[in-house]
């Protein structure tokens, strides 16, 4: 076990549905602490940059136009194995695979329209964090 940092948006779909509150307790009910948090919009550019390990699938574009086209919440989420943790309460992609239970089950749309970003890796985590939030606004 390791106290470990992710990186968590909200994305356009469920901030619009007003969901920010729903979905944050079910962060904070699994025992994950909410360290910093920005309500901001993405340009086009800011989403392509983020999403650039995507860059050479046929949803980059789509998923780019989607992530910049309403607000979302960027977050930090600090706890035990946060990544791993994060991944399971978030749940599978595609809201229709998966479990019962999981945020993306209960409020995604769709493969695209799911709900939730949660980073994959330690590594990435470390990586996307920085690219919305630099040391000063994370207070533990
Ligand atoms: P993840 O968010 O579960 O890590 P990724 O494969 O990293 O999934 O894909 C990033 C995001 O791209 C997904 O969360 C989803 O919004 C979108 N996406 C993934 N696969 C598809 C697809 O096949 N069609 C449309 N959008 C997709
Ligand atoms: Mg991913």
């Amino acid at each position: 076990m390791s106290l470990q940092k992710t990186l968590s948006i909200i994305k356009p779909d469920a901030v619009a549905r007003n969901l920010i509150g729903s979905i944050d307790s079910r962060f904070e009910q699994a025992g994950l602490r909410i360290v910093a948090m920005r309500r901001i919009k993405m340009t086009k550019e800011q989403a392509q940059a983020f999403y650039e390990v995507h860059k050479d699938k046929a949803f980059y574009d789509s998923l780019c136009d989607y992530m910049s086209s309403g607000p979302v919440v960027v977050q930090v989420l600090s706890g035990e194995n946060a990544v791993l943790k994060n991944r399971e309460i978030m749940g599978a992609t595609n809201p229709a695979n998966a479990e019962i239970g999981t945020i993306r089950r209960d409020f995604g749309e769709s493969i695209e329209h799911n709900a939730v970003h949660g980073s994959d890796s330690e590594e990435n985590a470390l990586q996307e964090i920085s690219f919305f939030f630099n040391q000063l606004d994370i207070v533990e």
